[in-house]
């Protein structure tokens, strides 16, 4: 394994820092203000090919490997969260599954125009009663001729209002038996007659991004549109889901690292007892505790980015590991944050308290810090 970047990996590094000092960190309070999704933003994300960062150039994509795929999404998500998650849902949600497990029709179709920033696309699995319990689905897909007929809803859907295309998870056969054999998944145009936006959550970070609910009504979906089998639903949703966590602990880290830096130039400006807050060991601590954590949870994303991009199957549990100690590093980093702003951190007037807001849901989507350790928890007792 390589500690150093190799060229393209340093120059998509360089790339998207610089993206981010330029156009995201003037503009994140604001968006996080207004709670507005940042369309011209999420369109130049397409052109700098960063909708789908390993997907191959033949399916419209930036032809570059997982470990690029995670520096860019660090980079990004330390200018801006809420981008952050909009692009890893367009990432690792969408064109991964579809890179994975769609035929050279639907790849055509599909994949093409939202790898390449054209499409936006969403995942849609959560339910009501179906979030960590995912095998508990209650949409249902049945088969008339060559059409399916998806009924139900989905809820806490990242990129739902603006999605062009969504992958939806959908119960086949309802066969007691069958329970994880039952789903299968599906691409559904957004514009389809029956689907409709339900409602828009308000949510207490990310506010760039929308999280909300899709209602499916009597929706009919072209056989063609079916991803891979029937009954693989599941299996493609945990794999999707493998590789989702590496875009979701990058992003995590994107934030501790906003919240650590910013610290860290705060305490050299901040004076207190006649000399700068940096000189007391007590903040020196915090600080040195901080960027620990923070190489640390860099260490895992980027040891998981690389098994992925080695197709080795011990990639999951690694990405559970590293979105588990990602997530929980942002909340102790972001807290500490707050600490060293003092007064300042509690108020609207500094950043730290949005980077606190924003790392709360790390620790949340895309499999909570429980399900990570049930992951790695069965896989230490196995092997
Ligand atoms: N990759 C591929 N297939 C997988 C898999 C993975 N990572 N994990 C499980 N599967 C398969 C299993 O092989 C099994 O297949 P068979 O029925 O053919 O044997 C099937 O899926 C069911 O697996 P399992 O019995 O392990 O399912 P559980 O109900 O025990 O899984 C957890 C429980 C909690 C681990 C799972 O439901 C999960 O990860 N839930 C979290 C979902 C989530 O992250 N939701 C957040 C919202 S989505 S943005």
């Amino acid at each position: 394994m390589r500690f150093t970047l190799s060229e393209e990996q340093q120059m998509i590094q360089d790339m998207t820092r610089k993206f981010a000092k330029e156009k995201l960190i003037p503009v994140a309070a604001e968006i996080d203000k207004k709670g507005e999704f940042p369309t011209e933003i999420i369109k130049e994300l397409g052109e700098l090919g960063l909708l789908g960062v390993y997907v191959p150039a033949e399916y419209g994509g930036s032809d570059m490997d997982v470990v690029s795929y995670a520096i860019a999404m660090e980079e990004i998500s330390r200018g801006c969260a809420s981008t952050g998650v909009i692009m890893s849902v367009n990432n690792s949600l969408v064109c991964d599954p579809l890179l994975k497990f769609a035929n050279e029709e639907q790849k055509n179709k599909y994949l093409k125009p939202l790898a390449s920033g054209e499409k936006l696309g969403c995942f849609a699995l959560t339910e009501p009663n179906a979030g960590t319990d995912a095998i508990a689905q209650k949409t249902t897909a049945v088969k008339e001729g060559e059409y399916y007929t998806i009924n139900g809803s989905k809820n806490f859907i990242t990129n739902a209002p603006q999605a062009d295309y969504a992958i939806v998870f959908a119960v086949t056969d309802k066969t007691p038996v069958k329970k994880s054999r039952g789903i299968s998944a599906f691409i559904v145009d957004m514009k389809t007659e029956g689907v409709s936006i339900g409602k828009i959550e308000n949510k207490l970070g990310i506010k760039g991004a929308s999280s909300a609910s899709i209602i499916f009504d009597d929706v009919k979906v072209h056989e063609s549109d079916l991803l891979a089998q029937e009954g693989m639903g599941f299996k493609i949703a945990m794999a999707t889901l493998d590789g989702g966590r590496i875009g979701i602990a990058a992003q995590a880290l994107g934030i501790s690292r906003a919240a650590l830096e910013e610290a860290a130039d705060y305490s050299k400006e901040r004076k207190q007892f006649g000399q700068s807050i940096a000189s007391f060991q007590a903040i020196q601590f915090m600080l040195a505790d901080m960027a620990t954590r923070v190489e640390a949870s860099r260490l895992l994303i980027r040891e998981s980015a690389y098994l992925k991009d080695q197709k080795d199957p011990h990639f999951g549990t690694i990405s559970a590991m590293a979105k588990l100690y990602a997530a929980e590093t942002s909340g102790f980093v972001t807290s500490k944050a707050i600490q060293i702003f003092g007064g300042y951190g509690y108020t609207k007037d500094y950043p730290a308290e949005r980077h606190f807001r924003d790392a709360r849901i790390t620790e949340i989507y895309e499999g909570t810090s429980e399900v990570q350790r049930m992951v790695i928890s069965r896989a230490v007792l196995r092997d």
